[in-house]
């Protein structure tokens, strides 16, 4: 098990579309373990692999209260099915450190996906899991939570997000 570092906005790859995962190997498996590591060391409900620099289709969640961790594991993951129903929750996101804004999506959501050893799964997903698992699988095709928001908004978050990082001397803004 190894922490694996969090890249942040502007870095391109964020904003790359991740290639599916075409064979599960043990890199497979100790990818999704590390990002495990990282999400709940940061601490976050969620991290998918581009937030840790590995442009593939990989994420894992968990949404559970600290005394029943419930860690989701998810490779290949597809939203098949979206309620009418929509929730606005506060999302935030770790590679736009200590910014929140409310976004609405569906309020529940069918996610199909492979399981660690390759078996296809299907999950309903709804409350702040649904949030969740819909904010991890847009980081595969490069979209961010700040996209749902109106210009003023989405730019207010990345200039202060843009400071924050150069005020504690991190990423690719803190390096300029
Ligand atoms: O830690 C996180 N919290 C969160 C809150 C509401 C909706 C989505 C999330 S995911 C986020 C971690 C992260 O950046 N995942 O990509
Ligand atoms: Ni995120």
């Amino acid at each position: 098990m190894a922490l694996i570092p969090i890249i942040y906005i502007p870095d391109p790859v964020l904003r790359q579309v991740a290639v599916p995962v075409t064979e599960i190997t043990d890199g497979t498996r100790q990818l999704l373990d590390d990002m495990a590591e990282t999400m709940y060391d940061a601490p976050g409900i969620g991290l998918a692999a581009p937030q840790v620099n590995v442009s593939q289709r990989v994420i894992v969640m968990d949404c559970g209260p600290d005394d029943a961790p419930e860690l989701h594991k998810m490779i290949n993951p597809e939203i098949v099915d979206r309620s009418e129903a929509k929730a606005i929750l506060e999302e935030g996101c770790l590679s736009i450190p200590k910014q929140t804004a409310d976004v609405e999506r569906p309020a529940s959501v069918d996610v199909r996906y492979l399981d660690v050893d390759g078996k296809e799964q299907m999950m309903t997903c709804e409350g702040l899991l649904a949030a969740c698992v819909q904010h991890e699988i847009d980081h595969l095709d490069g979209v961010l939570f700040i996209d749902y928001l109106s210009r003023l908004k989405r730019d207010m978050i990345v200039r202060r997000t843009l400071k924050e990082l150069r005020q504690a001397g991190t990423g690719a803004a803190g390096r300029g």
